[in-house]
């Protein structure tokens, strides 16, 4: 029996391997279903509810199949032919780099684009807009851990080893992520015993033998503690420190001083889990910590998952069968986006923009004078902020985000969004970002075009063309080939992506992430080739750091980090921390699943869930509307009431609009991450009438900018 075409999901990072069948075949009724492969590691047959119904999106009635313009900025969006709208992106482009210089025009990517299409962005912005102004949504994802695991073992491969090597762990320790709703298939993998750090009793807590509920932004203060607990208590493994890393002595000195009774009185964790944790991760035969974005987004993102580095280290996990250290990448291709060149700082291969070899193999690639590169550009939210302002861009291209929901101080950014002289997006649906812009582009989405996607293992795969697309749309490439075209730059844009990962296997080779060595036909052949895969005849590289780090020396580097506060703390106008991340029925801003009817009534409209002692406070019950406010801005939603969140903390997930307009965008020194998972608000009863305590200049609801 045919199942379909062989393809993946469009939504997270595990990437599950599904049959999409009734697209292709000539005598398709137009039905589409949808059934899970057994023969993807990572799913190994199951999917999520997201999956079930991802043929939705494909069918839906809002879906975009025509080009999209307006007269001007307050009339409304007109459908116009393709010409029309690329010339008019093209003439608006050129006419505002002739006035205010190339780096006017900005481009804004996605960690869900395919590696083809993450490769053309970047190339397109270097070579067709000569602009320095790129950056993507993949900094408020995985930008902390990257720079962490680049630090630590010179190479960022979010999993270091195959997915189902972590069932083989005898102790898994997961720190801020929630995988029973953001990857459900991924608990196939958690049969071991399960330490959970997580201020929530979360689905995935409830399955830990062992939960440490940190206050938010405290999860720094928990690491140091439980390494000074596991250097005093015995656990350190010195052969492994001595022959596979450098710099344990300096960590040593600078843990001294964190008792746990230290860490007890910043985190709230008791002394007595905090040992207990470490006797089980010390005494395993085998044991993993993985970290996900409850413990990255903050603004010591990058310090926090250096000392969960630093404790794996201590303990001899990292490079170690059935052990290690790992971070759990969140979108599609939350991975190969990071490789690609779609970041400010980046070229293809994970190579550095401002490494004159660098420079040099890829201007050779792309058929450019090196010189003609631009450097390095702004990161993503500083990118955003600067958007309209003096010195700042004026034209903006967005593929792949919904900044206008998920970006933090949200409000804020929507302003900056309309100060633009051209907002153009790329996009299947009119989201809040699309809804704003001049010009709409309406583009193919995953089951319509081939492309491949880097899992959170590393694992590159082929996401398979499995039904034909609407007519009236075009694909990322082919838009971006139309506008280079008419920017003057017509050749090296190539509308088949074939073609570009030909290309982007040149680009990336003698890289970092080296995918010279990846055709399609091995990927089908193998179900995947993890990479670095140097040639053809290499057999890709499951686990990288076996032997060897892929530092100089080839040792892991352990670095001295220590705790400070979260950048806003509660005081008496906010007196509670908001957290904030994902429900299972919603992917991210929720411009695709809020168009699922299916996941639409399994999860209809946002909610804050707080605690019972706070509801008692407030004299409200589930279901009664409460407005929520920061110091940026306010929203409201219905309460959700229960034990599972802190009594100090609130909880909303960011789907929705709103959510964003309360937090706060402290970015990190390094990763430039913003502090999604923790900022100070103000819970009341929407029916309470006008607090007290209000005061001066805190918005009212709905106004952040
Ligand atoms: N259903 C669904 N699945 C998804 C996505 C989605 O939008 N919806 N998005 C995908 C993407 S892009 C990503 S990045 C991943 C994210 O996957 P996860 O990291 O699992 O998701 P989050 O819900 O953002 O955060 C995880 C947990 O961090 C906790 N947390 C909050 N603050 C703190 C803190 O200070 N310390 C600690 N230790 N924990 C804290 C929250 O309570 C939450 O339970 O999910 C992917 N999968
Ligand atoms: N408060 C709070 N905010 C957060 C987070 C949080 O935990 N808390 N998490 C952050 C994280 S981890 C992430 S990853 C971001 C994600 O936030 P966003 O960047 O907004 O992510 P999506 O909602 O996936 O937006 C993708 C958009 O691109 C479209 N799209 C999908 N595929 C393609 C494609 O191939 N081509 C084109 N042209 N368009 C496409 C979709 O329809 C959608 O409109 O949110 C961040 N914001
Ligand atoms: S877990 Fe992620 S990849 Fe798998 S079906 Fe759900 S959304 Fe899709
Ligand atoms: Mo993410």
């Amino acid at each position: 029996m045919h199942r379909g075409e062989a393809t993946h999901c469009p939504y997270c990072a595990l990437q599950c391997g599904m049959y999409v069948s009734g697209g292709l075949a000539e005598t398709s009724d137009g039905s589409l279903t949808i059934t899970p492969r057994e023969d993807v590691p990572a799913n190994a047959g199951a999917l999520c509810q997201k999956g079930w119904t991802a043929a939705e999106l494909l069918t839906g009635g809002d879906r975009l199949t025509t080009p999209l313009a307006r007269e001007s900025r307050s009339g409304p969006l007109v459908p116009v032919s393709w010409d029309d709208a690329l010339d008019r992106v093209a003439a608006a482009i050129g006419g505002i780099q002739a006035e205010h210089g190339r780096d006017a025009v900005a481009v804004f990517g996605g960690g869900g684009l395919t590696n083809e299409k993450a490769y053309q962005l970047g190339k397109f912005a270097r070579v067709a807009l000569r602009t320095s102004q790129i950056d993507y949504n993949g900094r408020f994802c995985m930008s902390s851990a990257a720079a962490a695991t680049g630090r630590a073992f010179g190479m960022d491969r979010g999993l270091p080893f195959p997915i189902t090597d972590i069932a083989a762990a005898d102790v898994v320790m997961m720190v801020g992520g929630n995988v029973a709703e953001t990857m459900p298939p991924f608990l196939r993998h958690l049969r071991n015993t399960l330490i959970v750090v997580d201020p929530r009793e979360t689905r995935t807590a409830r399955k830990a033998a062992l939960h440490l509920r940190p206050a938010p932004g405290t999860d720094l203060a928990l690491a140091l503690g439980l390494l000074h607990i596991a250097i005093t208590e015995g656990h350190a493994d010195q052969d492994y420190v001595d022959s596979r890393t450098t710099g344990f002595e300096a960590v040593r000195a600078s843990v001294a001083t964190w008792w746990p009774e230290r860490a007890e009185r910043i985190t709230g964790v008791p002394v007595a889990r905090m040992r207990e944790a470490v006797h089980l991760l010390g005494s395993a035969r085998t044991a993993m910590i993985l970290t996900g974005r409850g413990a990255e987004q903050h603004a010591k993102g990058v310090d926090t998952v250096t000392a969960f580095i630093n404790l794996a280290l201590a303990l001899g996990l990292p490079g170690r069968p059935g052990s290690g250290y790992g971070c759990v990448t969140g979108q599609g291709n939350g991975q190969g986006g990071r490789e690609h060149g779609q970041k400010a700082d980046q070229l293809p291969g994970y190579r550095k923009i401002d490494d004159p070899a660098a420079r040099a193999h890829v201007a050779g690639v792309w058929g450019i004078d090196p010189a003609e590169l631009p450097g390095p550009g702004r990161s993503a939210y500083e990118l955003l902020e600067a958007l309209g302002t003096p010195g700042g861009p004026r034209a903006l291209l967005v593929f792949g985000s919904n900044p206008v929901v998920s970006a933090p101080h949200a409000g804020h950014i929507t302003g900056r969004l309309a100060a633009l002289d051209l907002l153009v997006v790329s996009d299947f649906v009119l989201s809040e970002t699309a809804a704003m812009a001049d010009v709409v582009l309406p583009t193919t989405q995953w089951a319509e075009e081939h492309g491949t996607m880097t899992n959170l293992e590393g694992r590159v795969l082929l996401r398979r063309q499995a039904v034909a697309p609407p007519s009236g749309v075009r694909s990322d490439l082919a838009i971006l080939s139309g506008l280079a075209a008419r920017l003057g730059r017509d050749k090296g844009f190539s509308d088949d992506p074939g073609t570009v990962f030909d290309e982007l296997r040149r680009a990336s080779a003698g890289g970092v992430a080296d995918y010279s060595g990846i055709t399609y036909e091995r990927i089908a052949a193998e179900t995947g080739v993890f990479w670095p895969a140097p040639s053809e005849d290499h057999p890709g590289t499951p686990r990288p750091f076996l032997d060897r780090f892929a530092t100089p020396d080839g040792r892991a580097r352990f670095t001295p980090v220590d705790h400070g506060p979260v950048a806003e703390e509660v005081d008496e106008a906010y007196p509670y921390y908001l957290t904030t991340g994902r429900i299972l029925a919603h992917y991210q801003s929720g411009a695709q699943t809020r168009r699922v009817p299916a996941l639409n009534e399994a999860a209809p409209e946002t909610f804050v869930e707080l605690h019972p002692d706070l509801a008692e406070r407030l004299r409200v019950t589930s279901g009664d509307m409460l407005r929520v406010s920061s110091r940026r801005g306010a929203t409201e939603a219905a309460a959700r009431v229960g034990t599972a969140i802190r009594h100090d903390t609130v909880f909303m997930p960011f789907h929705w609009e709103g959510v964003n307009r309360l937090t706060n965008p402290a970015l990190d020194p390094v990763s430039r991450m913003p502090e999604f998972k923790v900022c100070a608000v103000r819970v009341e009863r929407c029916d309470a009438g006008p607090p007290s305590d209000r005061r001066a200049g805190v918005p009212e609801r709905g106004l952040g900018v």
